[in-house]
């Protein structure tokens, strides 16, 4: 049987319609949107699974999916075996500290002995223990922003992007800690014939790219 490659994108969020622009554009017509889990390519030997992007690292380090497309973020805060194939430059952001607008800040040093609010803790946990900065990290799934004004936290630590989420809740982003991208992950070691559909994918993703610099 000859080989197919699938690959798992987000269902509906900040990174989908750019990973289905992006596989348009290489040519790969496939199905998206009709509320099925999976749509196999007319014209390429590519199956498409459609997840939540928080599902997407363990589904590839599973072999359920070959590839994927996640933000950056997702891929170094998870724990499971996956390599970055190729970044995608879109979905930009990045990961940041924010403490309430009126209070002073001199410096990472000021989070000592303080709490902050992530749902990112091991991206956190790593930059603090390289600041050496002793803070506690109070995992929390969403809703970061409001940690402080609830009394959760003294500081956060959240993804950014325009900034006004942040202002809205009447924070101020004091450092960034990380800078994100949609990157394309896969498993370490594929066979031979999913890795040769893989160098053809790559081939016409990067002339996509040379193409729009
Ligand atoms: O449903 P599913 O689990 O698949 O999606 P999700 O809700 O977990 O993720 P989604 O679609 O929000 O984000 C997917 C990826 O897009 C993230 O992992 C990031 O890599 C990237 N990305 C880019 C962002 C943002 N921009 C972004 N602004 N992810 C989240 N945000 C949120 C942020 O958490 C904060 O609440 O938007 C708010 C801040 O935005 P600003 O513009 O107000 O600063
Ligand atoms: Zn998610």
């Amino acid at each position: 049987m000859s080989s197919i490659l699938r690959i798992a994108l987000q269902k509906s969020g900040r990174l989908s319609e750019d990973s289905y622009q992006l596989f348009k554009e290489c040519g790969i017509r496939f199905d998206y949107g009709t509320g099925k889990l999976k749509s196999v390519s007319s014209n390429f030997p590519a199956e498409f699974l459609f997840l939540r992007d928080d599902d997407i690292p363990g589904y590839v380090e599973d072999g359920v999916a070959d590839l994927g497309i996640v933000g950056e973020n997702v891929a170094v805060e998870s724990t499971h075996q996956i390599e970055t194939v190729h970044r995608l430059g879109f979905s930009k952001c990045r990961l940041s500290l924010a403490i309430p607008r009126g209070t002073d800040w001199n410096g990472i040093q000021d989070l000592n002995g303080k709490s902050i609010a992530t749902s990112y803790p091991r991206i956190l946990g790593n930059y603090l223990s390289e600041q050496q900065v002793s803070a506690e990290i109070h995992e929390i799934s969403g809703s970061v922003e409001i940690a402080p004004g609830i009394g959760l936290a003294e500081a956060i630590c959240d993804i950014v992007s325009s900034g006004s989420t942040l202002l809205s809740n009447g924070l101020k982003e004091v450092e960034t800690i990380f800078r994100s991208e949609a990157i394309l992950i896969a498993r370490p070691t594929l066979e031979d014939e999913k890795q040769s559909l893989l160098n053809k994918l790559l081939f016409r993703i990067k002339a996509v790219q040379a193409a729009k610099n």
